[in-house]
């Protein structure tokens, strides 16, 4: 079939608005199993996100703070909303989530629902709000801005009561209507044990799948902020990646039905954390992974951890074992007593956005030919060259009854590279379950990578740097047509 221009117009036309293309020239693939929703697709492009853990912990030298400090204790005053949110926009971040209360019930914004907070610091003689400044410099400075409120609260008096989940409700709802866009609210699964809880200093043990009622929270989070993405161990719309080191499943599918360790249903703090590793092919729900990582051994800052801040190498690894695995690399990066970021931390992130921008700014597949094995309706549409067009919502599609195609990518030249990266059309599915790539090398094809889930974004990093003049990707497994919306090669020197 041979088009005319005026019928390729057409044909993107009709894409416009509903997102499909209609008509017989333009017919796209059938969306395949669990879909991502518009809020997902859009925290999927973040990639990579900042955490801000800064309580009184930070001025106790405490991870878990017990909840009976003293307010006063929280006064960091060279504290520089703008200096943070700049740094961390520097180390590439694109949202910036802050423990707004962590495990202590030390809340960061003058709430009314406890005097536990920062009204009754010694900073800014208890009229500053540290949630207030962070959102405000985050969007200033074009981050999104998001929340954590632990459900566990180790000063609160009723916490094990009801009482405790109406005041829970209303800091969430104080948080989620006083500080403008939210893009994601992070529930925290470290729940229940020994605290202050008022005075009483005992060991209060929750149930976790009944106490917290979560499907009433979350559709108070859906209600006041509807673009925001809900982050837990059962999602329902992010899932933990199920360790705190930063690392997806080398295989990690964005699906996932999470269970408990008894089989029910997952809620906060009650997962199989391998399951929420690698997540489940063919899941009934797009759940993509967030790998929540601490730049330094600790969430919070501690002097004596100062030398043991991660370099630009580690994180790059971090990178390519999060990012690379379809999932989002959440880093923590802990503002000190002076309510600053350190300098070794700030140092870190830059080089490393720095390196990520050095290895990836040029797509050495660009001026490629692309010899694809098929190509759907043999429309240019769906032709190879949407992997080079730099468009996440253009790709390459086979004919229904073509699951596993090859493409050959043919550099014209001896090239070197040694990483290789795929990005399916996910607004169609996670389609593809197996592929594999060869050089050409000494007038024959080597197998040079094999890899299972592609997803957002599948980044391979061989041992070592290949020449070669040709690549072809082989798709091996696929139960229905493919959509893929990127190719790159690069060379990480
Ligand atoms: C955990 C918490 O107990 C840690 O303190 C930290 O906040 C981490 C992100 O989540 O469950």
């Amino acid at each position: 079939m041979t088009l005319t221009r005026r019928e390729l117009l057409a044909g993107s036309l009709m894409t416009l608005g509903c997102g499909y293309a209609v008509g017989e020239f333009a017919a796209p693939p059938a969306p395949f199993g669990a879909l991502p929703s518009a809020r997902q697709l859009r925290w999927q492009q973040m990639e990579t996100n900042a955490f801000l853990h800064f309580t009184v912990n930070t001025f106790t030298d405490k991870e878990w703070g017990d909840g009976d400090e003293d307010p006063a204790v929280f006064n960091p005053v060279g504290f520089d909303a703008d200096a943070i949110v700049l740094a961390l926009k520097a180390g590439g971040m694109k949202g910036v989530i802050l423990t707004c209360k962590h495990h202590d019930g030390f809340c960061l914004w003058p709430t009314r629902t406890t005097d536990h907070c920062i009204r009754f610091s010694r900073w800014k003689d208890g009229k500053g709000d540290i949630v207030g400044d962070i959102s405000r410099a985050a969007a200033r400075h074009g981050l999104k801005f998001g929340v954590y409120v632990s459900p566990w609260d180790r000063n609160n008096a009723d916490y094990g009561r009801p009482a405790y989940i109406a005041t829970y409700r209303r800091q969430l709802t104080e948080l989620l209507t006083g500080y403008g866009p939210v893009f994601e609210v992070w529930f925290d699964g470290a729940n229940g044990g020994k605290g202050y809880y008022g005075g009483a200093r005992e060991t209060r043990i929750i149930d976790k799948h009944t106490y917290y009622d979560w499907p009433t929270t979350w559709a108070l989070v859906r209600k006041l902020q509807p673009d925001a993405v809900r982050f837990s161990d059962a999602g329902p719309d992010i899932r933990w990646v199920g360790n705190e080191k930063g690392i997806a499943g080398e295989t990690c599918w964005a699906t996932c039905d999470p269970v408990s360790k008894d089989g029910k249903p997952a809620v906060p703090g009650d997962a199989q954390f391998d399951q929420l590793n690698t997540g489940t092919r063919f899941g009934s729900r797009w759940l993509p992974a967030e790998c929540d990582v601490s730049i330094r051994p600790g969430w919070f800052w501690h002097e004596h951890e100062n030398s043991q801040v991660k370099t630009p190498d580690q994180l790059l690894e971090l990178y390519f074992q999060s990012v690379g695995r379809g999932a989002n690399l959440l880093l923590n990066v802990p503002p000190n007593r002076q309510g600053q970021l350190s300098p070794q931390d700030v140092n870190s992130i830059t080089e490393f956005r720095r390196r990520l921008e050095t290895i990836f700014g040029a797509n050495l597949a660009a001026g490629a030919k692309l010899k694809p094995s098929n190509v759907r309706l043999r429309n240019p549409h769906f032709g190879a060259a949407m992997l080079l067009d730099g468009n996440p919502d253009t790709y390459w599609a086979t004919d229904d009854a073509i699951h596993t195609p090859e493409l050959v990518v043919d550099f014209g030249r001896n090239l070197k590279f040694n990483i290789f990266r795929l990005r399916e059309a996910i607004q169609l599915g996670q389609r593809i379950g197996a592929f594999a790539v060869d050089a050409w090398q000494q007038d024959s094809w080597t197998q040079i990578a094999q890899a299972n889930s592609v997803g957002s974004c599948r980044l391979i990093r061989l041992p070592a740097t290949i020449e070669a003049p040709r690549l072809r990707l082989r798709i091996t497994d696929s139960p229905v047509s493919i959509a893929l919306a990127d190719l790159g090669v690069f060379l990480e020197l």
